[in-house]
């Protein structure tokens, strides 16, 4: 049985995160994690935030605050955003604040410089003398080479398009000081990835290394490596800032460069494992998770950040070669990305105010409601979004009306006419075509789960409800109870039976999609809710009978419905930021 190795994109401590991210790269995460956990195999789900970087610099100067009291503020804001939504992390770090992550990172700098894959090269670049330091790109401003625009950025320009050589801008200013920077030659160290590409990457990214197996890669994906991969240049992997790992002080010209924080993010996983085990008193485990065959390796981000996971890691992962305690590191199984995921016809902007306030939202709507229509309206192919109307009907047509009438039209008649207990079945119902359609809708969830079909998963546990509401309609229990046949009677016993059943099957296939209301749906039903496992329940096997005499919990409402007036008042507010 592999071991899965689970991450979701580690978050920027520059700013808030909004439910876009949470579709993007959070919710799926947690769901697979979830359901893997549930059908009994080993999970490790790591994320932290990613706290380096030009933008988290510059932000912190900007607002006078240290850099580590700004990341703090950030890394703890975001984590209150994750726990809304149930995120199940098994650990949550972040970069400058887990004790291994410095070291884990020069030593893979250390190791690729070794091994020939690192190199280094002396250019110019612009020079500040009223800040004594060297301006990365995203401090610049100037002409743009290409259209003459003359508020091109150092890194591109906004007019054109452009992608910029920072030292090919004309008239640069510093956008700290306004001052006038002057060219200099300084050192930087850049990773070899078309070398890296001819020994080994290219080979298993197209899955001719049978050694390294990896599932398909969604189109979405593909589409985009295969273009990358066609022409592929070295990177730079150093800057000149304040804030960052230094790069290894043995090297000459290393004062006052850090590491580029993409070089050291994703690196920021394997350091989480690592203060994972060490906080369990365990810690050479981390190498079971990274160095060990056995572990599948599961990346899950937004599509901005594919070549980073399906590229650029990897290459740094393979160029480790087996120079780390003589075992080499696992390279990623798969990575689901994610299109991007909007709000009611808009990108999501916290900085203009088009998000959704995390407080009130959880103050009126619950987690598995949020969760529910998140996944429902999955950016998986293309991109998607969240809307107060599309909200309303997830949550009110399919999951109230289904799921949660089922839940409540079976679990009330039961007890009003057998006293809370499981009835005694004859069996007679076992091989209904409803619950056969049942049956195999419901195992489809995990079958979709697993293929990363999020949008898919949610549709089959809707399709299951609608077969066994069918399945109740058909049989009108409510009439079989009038009846004084003891067919009849034994009929509406055996209905029964299998509604609570399949309930109970219910509860466990809604756990990793809404795990709050299946705890509920699970107190609901008493002594007749098993152990919170997938089970073995497939597509053609129906759950095994209850007892007959269980004692089941009080009924309660799963799902509470939204009306037009709450929705257009969130409409409303939504409007007045843009009025
Ligand atoms: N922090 C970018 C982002 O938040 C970046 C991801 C790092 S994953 C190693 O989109
Ligand atoms: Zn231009």
């Amino acid at each position: 049985m592999p071991r899965h190795l689970i991450t979701s994109a580690l978050p920027y401590a520059n700013g808030p995160i909004h439910f876009g991210h949470v579709a993007g790269a959070y919710l799926p995460a947690d769901v697979y994690a979830r359901y893997l956990r549930l059908t009994g195999e080993e999970v490790l789900y790591v994320c932290g935030t990613d706290e380096h970087g030009v933008a988290i610099t510059l932000k912190a100067e900007q607002e006078g605050l240290g850099y580590r009291e700004y990341v703090d503020r950030w890394h703890d804001e975001i984590k209150g955003l994750f726990d809304r939504f149930q995120i199940s992390f098994d650990h949550w770090s972040g970069t400058a604040r887990c004790s291994q992550h410095a070291e884990a990172s020069r030593r893979f700098f250390r190791i690729l410089l070794d091994r020939g894959y690192i190199f280094d090269r002396t250019e110019d670049q612009w020079f500040s003398s009223t800040l004594d330091r060297f301006l990365p790109d995203r401090y610049l401003q100037g002409t743009c080479p290409a259209c003459g625009f003359d508020q091109a950025r150092g890194d591109e320009c906004p007019q054109c398009g452009s992608w910029i050589e920072a030292r090919e801008l004309k008239n640069p200013i510093c956008t700290l000081d306004g001052s006038t920077p002057e060219l200099r030659a300084t050192k930087h160290w850049y990773i070899d990835l078309p070398k890296l590409q001819k020994e080994g990457l290219q080979a298993w990214y197209a899955s001719e290394d049978s050694s390294r197996p990896h599932g398909p890669w969604k189109p979405n994906v593909d589409g985009y490596v295969q273009a990358m991969l066609r022409d592929l240049h070295a990177r730079p992997i150093t800057r000149d800032l304040p804030w960052g790992i230094p790069v290894p002080e043995e090297l000459e010209g290393s004062e006052g460069k850090v590491l580029y924080v993409w070089f050291d993010a994703p690196i920021g996983y394997v350091s989480a494992t690592m203060e994972w085990a060490e906080q369990k008193g365990t810690p050479e485990a981390w190498s079971e998770w990274w160095q060990d065959e056995n572990t599948q390796l599961t990346h899950f981000i937004g599509k901005d950040n594919i070549a980073f996971h399906v590229v650029v890691f990897p290459s740094m992962l393979l160029g480790l070669g087996n120079a780390w305690e003589n075992k080499r590191f696992q390279l990623p199984h798969n990575v689901p990305a994610n299109e991007f995921y909007n709000l009611q016809g808009r990108k999501f902007n916290t900085t203009a105010g088009w998000y959704l306030d995390n407080e009130h939202f959880f103050s009126q709507y619950s987690a598995d409601a949020a969760r529910f229509y998140l996944l429902n309206s999955l950016p998986e192919t293309s991109d998607s979004e969240f809307s107060w109307e599309g909200f309303q009907i997830a949550n009110n047509a399919l999951l109230a009306d289904k799921l949660g009438n089922f839940a409540s039209r079976v679990l009330k008649f039961n007890a009003k006419r057998f006293g809370s207990l499981v009835p005694e079945s004859d069996g007679s119902l076992d091989t209904d075509t409803d619950l056969q359609t049942a049956d195999s809708r419901l195992a489809a969830i995990g079958t979709h789960i697993a293929a990363f079909e999020f949008r898919k998963a949610v549709a089959a546990m809707m399709d299951g409800c609608d077969a066994l509401n069918q399945f109740f309609d058909a049989h009108a229990p409510w009439k079989l109870i009038k009846s004084s046949d003891q067919v009849n009677q034994a009929r509406c016993r055996a209905v029964l039976e299998r509604c609570l059943a399949y309930l109970e099957l219910i509860s466990r296939r809604m756990s990793p999609l809404c795990p709050a209301a299946a705890d509920r749906l699970q107190q609901m039903l008493g002594d007749a809710a098993g152990p919170t496992t997938w089970g073995n329940e497939t597509a053609n096997q129906p759950p095994a009978r209850l007892t007959a005499g269980t004692a089941l919990g009080e009924a309660d409402v799963l799902f509470k419905k939204i009306d037009d007036d709450t929705i257009a008042a969130e409409i409303a507010r939504l409007e007045d930021i843009v009025a």
